[in-house]
C-alpha cells in the first residue's frame, strides 16, 4: 500500500521535479515529472490532485493505477497531465523492480540486446567549432552524433552551443534561467541552403562511418521540410528530426512522397492517440516520445508496440531536461523491446549526478540501465536542498520581419 507520495522541486543545474511514492513497508519509487519551463504545472497537478488519491492504494497495480488516473481525470491527454501520470507509472516500476529483486527491464521481458545505442549532441558556432566539438564527442567513444551549427548571416539557429561561447563546454542546454522568455532569430531561407552544405563538409571530413542525425526543430513547412530531405539524400543521415510542427500529423504525407531521408518525429508528442496516423500510415520511421512526457514506461512501452506492427523503431528523447530518473526509465525499456533504434543521450551536468545517483553505464557509444533492483536510481535530499528552483524557459523564435515562429 501507498504511504506518501512527495514532490520534489530541485534545480541541480536546470530545473528537475521528481515523485517519491513510499509504501507502508517502506519500498521506494521514483518518477521524473520534469516538464521543461513548465514545471511548477506539473508539480501542482500531482502535489494537489494526484498524491491525495494515491494514499492507500496497491503499489503493485501499475496498469490499474494508470487506467484509474487517466480515466478518471476526464481530461485526457496534454504535456502536463501526461507527465505527471508518468511519474507515478515509473515510479511504481521502480517499486515493483525492488520488490522482485529485479532491475525493471527484466520485468518488460528481459534484455534483447547487450545495450543501447546512444547519440550525443555536437554543435559549434562555426564549422570549425562544429569540428572541436564533434572531435571531442568521437573521444568520449560515441558513434553516433546529432549535428547543429550556426547559420552564417543569421546569427545562430537551433541548438548551437559554442565552446568559445560557453567556457569550454559544448553541452547545449536550451531552458535559460531567466524571468522571461529569450528571443532568437531565424530564417528558413538561409537555413534551408545552408543544411546540405553542413552534411557535405560533415561527410568529406569525418568520413562515411559515422552516424549523422540532424534536428530541423519544427520550423518547416511540408514542401520546406520534404526540400530539406531530400538535399540531404547524399549524406545518409540516421534520421532528420521534427521537420513540421507537430499539430499536423497529415503534413508528413507531402514530405514522405518527396524523400527518403528516414523521419523521427514526436518529441512533444504524449500519447499514443497522437501517434496513431503517424504510425499505421507509416509516415515516420522512429518514435521521438519520451517516458517522461509519454505516460510512463506502461504507456511508450503501448506506442513502441504499435509502432513494431508498422515497421517503425524507437528513438527515445534524451536531453538534459529528461532527469536520471527518466533517463534511467528509457534505458531500462531501450534494452527490451525488439524495435528499438536509437537512444538521445545529453549527458547532465555534475551537479545533476549530487543530487541524482544512478547505477547506467556508457561504454563505447553505448548504454546500459544497470542490474540494481527497480530503476536503479537514488535521490539525495540534502545535496537537492542545495539547488532551489529557479524559474528558465525555453526560447522563442521569431523571423526578421519580428514574426513569431515556431521554435
Ligand atoms: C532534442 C530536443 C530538445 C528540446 C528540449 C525541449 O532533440 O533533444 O529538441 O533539446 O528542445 O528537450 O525541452
Ligand atoms: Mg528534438
Amino acid at each position: 500500500m501507498i504511504r506518501t507520495a512527495e514532490v520534489l522541486v530541485s534545480s541541480p543545474s536546470r530545473n528537475f521535479v521528481t515523485l517519491r511514492i513510499t509504501t507502508e513497508d517502506g519500498v521506494v519509487g521514483l518518477g521524473d515529472a520534469t516538464l521543461n519551463g513548465r514545471e511548477l504545472a506539473v508539480a501542482a497537478y500531482l502535489r494537489d490532485h494526484i498524491a491525495p488519491l494515491l494514499i492507500g492504494i496497491d503499489a503493485q497495480r501499475i496498469e490499474d493505477t494508470w487506467q484509474f488516473l487517466y480515466r478518471s481525470a476526464y481530461w485526457r491527454r496534454g504535456p502536463v497531465t501526461m507527465t505527471a501520470i508518468a511519474a507515478v507509472d515509473v515510479a511504481l516500476w521502480d517499486i515493483k523492480g525492488k520488490l522482485a529483486g529485479m532491475p525493471v527491464y527484466q520485468l518488460l521481458g528481459g534484455a534483447s540486446r547487450d545495450s543501447a545505442l546512444v547519440y550525443a549532441h555536437a554543435s559549434g558556432a562555426d564549422l570549425e567549432d562544429l569540428g572541436d566539438s564533434i572531435r571531442s564527442r568521437l573521444e568520449e567513444g560515441y558513434r553516433a552524433i546529432r549535428l547543429q551549427v550556426a547559420v552564417p548571416g543569421m546569427g545562430g539557429g537551433y541548438g548551437i552551443s559554442s565552446a568559445r561561447e560557453s567556457g569550454g563546454r559544448y553541452t547545449y542546454e536550451p531552458a535559460k534561467r531567466a524571468g522571461l522568455t529569450i528571443e532568437e532569430g531565424w530564417d528558413t531561407r538561409r537555413y534551408l541552403a545552408y543544411a546540405p552544405k553542413l552534411f557535405e563538409w560533415a561527410r568529406s571530413t569525418f568520413g562515411d562511418e559515422l552516424i549523422l542525425l540532424h534536428d530541423a526543430h519544427h520550423r518547416l513547412t511540408p514542401n520546406e521540410a520534404a526540400r530539406l530531405g531530400r538535399s540531404l539524400e547524399p549524406y545518409d543521415l540516421f534520421w532528420l528530426e521534427d521537420v513540421t510542427p507537430v499539430d499536423d500529423p497529415e503534413a508528413l504525407r507531402l514530405v514522405r512522397k518527396h524523400t527518403t531521408t528516414p523521419l523521427a518525429i514526436g518529441e512533444v508528442l504524449t500519447s499514443v492517440w497522437d501517434f496513431r496516423t503517424l504510425i499505421q500510415e507509416q509516415l515516420i520511421d522512429y518514435v521521438r516520445a519520451s517516458v517522461t512526457h509519454a505516460g510512463g514506461i506502461t504507456h511508450l512501452k503501448r506506442i513502441f508496440e504499435l509502432a513494431a506492427l508498422h515497421q517503425v523503431r524507437s528513438g527515445s528523447h534524451g536531453p538534459t531536461d529528461i532527469s536520471p530518473v527518466g533517463m534511467a526509465a528509457a534505458l531500462h525499456l531501450d534494452l527490451a523491446i525488439h524495435n528499438f533504434g536509437i537512444q538521445e543521450h545529453m549527458a547532465h551536468h555534475t551537479a545533476t549526478a549530487e543530487v541524482f545517483h544512478t547505477s547506467y553505464s556508457f561504454d563505447a557509444g553505448a548504454m546500459h540501465p544497470g542490474d540494481a533492483p527497480g530503476l536503479g536510481v537514488e535521490y539525495d535530499d540534502l545535496a537537492a536542498a542545495r539547488f532551489p528552483y529557479e524559474p528558465a524557459y525555453l526560447p522563442a523564435a521569431r523571423l526578421r520581419d519580428g514574426t513569431i515562429h515556431d521554435w
